[in-house]
């Protein structure tokens, strides 16, 4: 039986990954800063906490590390640790930087001290691409952070490529563009979008306030995406991959469509609030993934419409499970 650790199980894509190697027959075991106070409520939600062996462990602590790694011996490790919000990290830029960029570092210098055989998947993002003027961004692009979250992140792709050439590590970064569920937090705008446009068709709310949204995104389906992380994991050789659906659309279609599909006019809804601007904004966000095609077998099936349906309907069924 193969030992999956995943780093950072507490959220979407570590929920969803436990769940996909669950299935698959892992051991899986999963951290978190500090498992005592996390309540785990993604995992709870599918039904898979008692599944999974939890533990506490902070990445850029070495020794909390070294004991985790020396404990349970994993033949697969997934960093997915660390401040996940791109409009977060202009309030907290060193934790984002610390928990992403030395979280990372701490993790491969651990592994190289261990000399164990085990293999790195690392979360990367496409924020690393900045504004590609309305290209389709791969492999080959070149990295433009616009937002501390965006240059911690292309700090740690760089540290795996390093620490793959230098030490021979079975070492990959994900360069994962946007990927959505219902297990979303409202700090993202697809969750907010739905959960609000689902209240002001109760009628519990009236308006939703947001940013810029004239921004374009590529919007595709987490459990799909993490599907993905395990197929890099497979190949022979590590390397990176972009992950993307190909279309990238606005953010005012995605709310045009979720206000239709809900019966409302979105116009009569949404209000533009400039505090929610961010200080440097990516206006177009659009990824190319033949690569991952070609050589993981992967492709997005499920694009942005299905995005929207899912959600909604998760969110209908919470709904009524609650009344
Ligand atoms: P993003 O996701 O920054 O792309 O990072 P987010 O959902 O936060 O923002 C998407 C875009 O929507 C605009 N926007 C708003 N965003 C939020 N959160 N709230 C609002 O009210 C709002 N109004 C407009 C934003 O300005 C932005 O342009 C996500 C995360 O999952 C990262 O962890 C991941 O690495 C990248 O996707 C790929």
């Amino acid at each position: 039986m193969k030992k999956a650790l995943i780093c950072g199980v507490s959220g979407q894509d570590g929920a969803y990954l436990a769940q996909l190697l669950i299935g698959k027959g892992y051991e899986v075991y999963g951290t978190s800063r500090d498992a005592q106070v996390c309540y785990f409520s993604n995992l709870k939600t599918l039904g898979i906490f008692e599944k999974i062996e939890i533990c506490s462990m902070v990445p850029t602590d070495f020794r909390s590390v070294l004991q985790v790694l020396s404990k349970i011996k994993p033949d697969e490790i997934y960093n997915l640790a660390g401040q996940s919000s791109v409009g977060f990290s202009f309030q907290q830029p060193f934790e984002t930087l610390e928990s992403i960029s030395l979280g990372t570092l701490n993790l491969l210098e651990v592994i190289r001290f261990m000399e164990s055989p085990v293999k790195f998947y690392n979360a990367g993002s496409s924020e690393c691409f900045g504004n590609t003027e309305g290209k389709s961004a791969d492999e080959e692009t070149a990295f433009r952070p616009r937002s501390p979250y965006a240059v911690a992140k292309a700090a740690a792709h760089w540290e795996v490529a390093n620490y793959r050439e230098a030490y021979d590590l079975f070492a990959c970064t994900g360069i994962l563009f946007n990927h959505e569920s219902p297990l979303r937090p409202r700090r993202f705008v697809t969750k907010k979008i739905i959960s609000s446009a689902f209240e002001i068709s109760c009628g519990n709310k009236k308006m939703l306030e947001l940013g810029n949204i004239d921004i374009r995104r590529d919007w595709g389906w987490a459990p799909e995406y993490v599907d993905a992380m395990w197929r890099m994991l497979q190949v022979d050789d590590p390397e990176d991959f972009v992950i993307s659906t190909g279309e990238s659309h606005s953010l005012q279609s995605f709310i045009e469509i979720t206000f239709s599909v809900l019966g409302l006019n979105w116009k009569d809804h949404v209000k533009i609030n400039k505090s929610y601007f961010r200080p440097s904004e990516i206006m177009y966000g659009g990824g190319d993934a033949a690569k991952a095609e070609t050589k993981l077998n992967w492709k997005a099936e499920v694009k942005m419409a299905d995005v929207i349906a899912r959600m909604i309907e998760s969110e209908e069924a919470q709904w009524k499970k609650s009344q």
